[in-house]
């Protein structure tokens, strides 16, 4: 048995006056409850520091670097940090990464149980837009604010386990979980902020949105035999609704606990990474099974080619 105790840390609103060290404070209060609860690692949501703030369009370039970080940790993140350390719990968490360089990525980090950054992902899908769509009743500026990931679908051994991460849209994308599928992945974290109502389909449901996210996370926890641990920032943002959901999903596709709440709530489970075992020697045995020779249009092709030519 290979357990590690995962506390999904779910968090509440983030209005846009809110500043670090309240947020900071929150986080540490859910590190508490976790360690209470016996956890070894704690998920923390997509930009978990701040509000979701690409909806909104923000033109002042100096504006727009102030919901950034340009060190990780830093003054503000350091007592969250400390706290982990002290607790012996690794965390996860999100959060807008300016780089000395001055490029913008939606990044997330993974550390171990002395508090060391080990492990570092940037969001691949950006979702949205870059300019101010006046037919949205919502903006989502992702595209406008961050460049895609530059490092792939890492994964890395921590906690006697092969963990990778993924951002928020990113668990939409069959293949972010078989990137980490390839690398024998065993738990994939992964934060996400998803508005509980969709602009573009006002008829589409709260119940259909969270099917699709359970839909897609108990997909990829499945067809790769790994954990997923999805969890949410939730709730009223200045305004601006995001549906909760967080989950824990087993190897086997099933949700082993979900959040009831659209507020700070955490979920614990006791995961044994040797449950991913059976669907990676049966079902899922990649190299007995896989036909590379016909996925090729996988990497050579984004859109659609139908085969009369025409595009989509
Ligand atoms: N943060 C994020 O990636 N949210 C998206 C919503 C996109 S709506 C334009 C999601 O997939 O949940």
């Amino acid at each position: 048995m290979r357990e590690i105790v995962i506390g999904a840390a779910q968090m509440g609103p983030i209005q846009r006056a809110d500043d670090r060290a309240a947020v900071v404070a929150r986080m540490i209060a859910l590190l508490d409850r976790a360690k209470a609860g016996g956890c070894d690692l704690v998920v923390f949501p997509e930009l978990a520091l701040t509000t979701f703030f690409p909806r909104w369009y923000i033109e002042d370039q100096a504006e727009v670097d102030a919901w950034f970080e340009r060190e990780m940790p830093n003054p503000a993140t350091q007592p969250l940090f400390d706290r982990a350390r002290e607790h012996e719990i690794a965390i996860s968490f999100g959060y807008a990464e300016l780089t000395p360089e001055g490029r913008h990525f939606n990044t997330s980090i993974l550390t171990d149980r002395a508090g060391q950054i080990v492990g570092k992902y940037r969001k691949v899908h950006l979702p949205g837009h870059s300019e101010f769509d006046p037919d949205r009743s919502h903006q989502h500026l992702e595209k406008r604010y961050f460049e895609p990931g530059d490092l792939g679908f890492p994964v890395w051994r921590n906690m006697d386990a092969w963990i990778g991460m993924m951002i928020c849209n990113d668990r939409r994308w069959p293949e972010a979980y078989r990137e980490m599928g390839l690398q024998g992945v065993e738990l994939v974290l992964l934060g996400y902020n998803t508005p509980s109502a969709n602009s573009q389909r006002p008829d589409e449901t709260l119940e259909t949105r969270l099917f699709h996210s359970d839909l897609s996370m108990q997909a990829g926890a499945y067809q790769n035999a790994t954990w997923v641990v999805g969890v949410a920032k939730a709730g009223n943002e200045d305004g601006h609704a995001l549906f909760g959901g967080s989950v824990i999903v087993a190897p086997d596709g099933l949700v082993a606990e979900r959040a009831e709440t659209e507020d700070d709530e955490l979920l614990v489970h006791a995961c044994d990474m040797d449950d991913c075992d059976f669907g990676k020697a049966t079902i899922f045995d990649f190299k007995r099974h896989r036909r590379i020779e016909h996925y090729g249009r996988i990497t050579a092709q984004t859109g659609v080619i139908r085969p009369d030519g025409t595009t989509g």
